[in-house]
């Protein structure tokens, strides 16, 4: 018996627009006197919008000053900036060997989801020529709770209508492994420092199907399923 569905993390794991997100934000925030650099953004990975610009002002110390309305009018302006660095996005920002992985699970019959909480996410992967790659993608703008709750992956498995215990998660940010975890699917994690994955790679360039087969086939889950 094997998995079911893999179910993808989109930035840092398909594409990696982390640097985009960076100069958007960092503009913004500077903005209002607020500067952060390359290592604090290293901690908005896997965060939502507005999760990343309430870390931003309290960063700054300026939480208080910003209601409700400031707050949408910024993350506004961020992604307005977002959105026009990522108007050179196409195929060639696909991660390697990430098109072979789809291409290779789709022949086999595996389902294919996305678990992204990027609002941008549609738009990402018609950028990259992907988007009738996926079986399903979660709309993010539907969530009420954000990862590292379940709720993401556990919507993915409900639209690719599989088991959480019949799935792989990956994912290159602890908050979206810490999801994967917590909803009973098996976890790949790209990229370092990631606490409590199943299985860690370094690089995107590692993953192919007979990789994440023998992966599978060390999960306790997988094993008592065959007996
Ligand atoms: P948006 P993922 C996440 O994408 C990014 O890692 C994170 O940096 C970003 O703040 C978040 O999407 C929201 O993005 O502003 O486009 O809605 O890793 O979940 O694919
Ligand atoms: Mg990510």
């Amino acid at each position: 018996m094997t998995f079911a569905a893999v179910i993808f993390d989109l930035d840092g794991v398909i594409t990696d627009t982390a640097h985009l997100h960076f100069q958007a934000w960092q503009a913004t925030a500077a903005g209002i006197g607020i500067a952060i650099d390359a290592a604090f953004n290293a901690q908005l990975k896997g965060i939502s919008r507005m999760d990343s610009l309430e870390r931003i002002l309290q960063h700054g110390g300026k939480a208080a000053y910003y209601d409700a309305a400031a707050r949408a009018r910024l993350a506004a302006e961020k992604n307005a900036r977002y959105v026009e660095l990522l108007a050179g996005l196409d195929r060639r920002a696909i991660l390697p060997g990430i098109s072979e992985l789809l291409e290779a699970l789709a022949q086999r019959g595996i389902a294919i989801g996305l678990a992204s909480v990027s609002l941008n996410a549609p738009a990402i992967l018609a950028a990259l020529g992907l988007t009738s790659r996926f079986n399903y993608c979660v709309d993010a703008s539907r969530l009420r709770r954000t990862k590292p709750d379940p709720e993401i992956f556990l919507t993915a498995c409900a639209g690719l209508q599989v088991a959480p215990a019949q799935a792989i998660g990956i994912e290159d940010a602890q908050a979206g492994i810490d999801a994967i975890n917590a909803s009973g699917m098996c976890s790949v994690g790209i990229g370092s420092g990631l606490q409590g994955a199943g299985l860690v790679l370094d690089s995107t360039a590692e993953l192919n199907v007979p990789l994440l087969q023998a992966f599978w086939s060390t999960q306790p889950r997988a094993i008592a399923q065959v007996n």
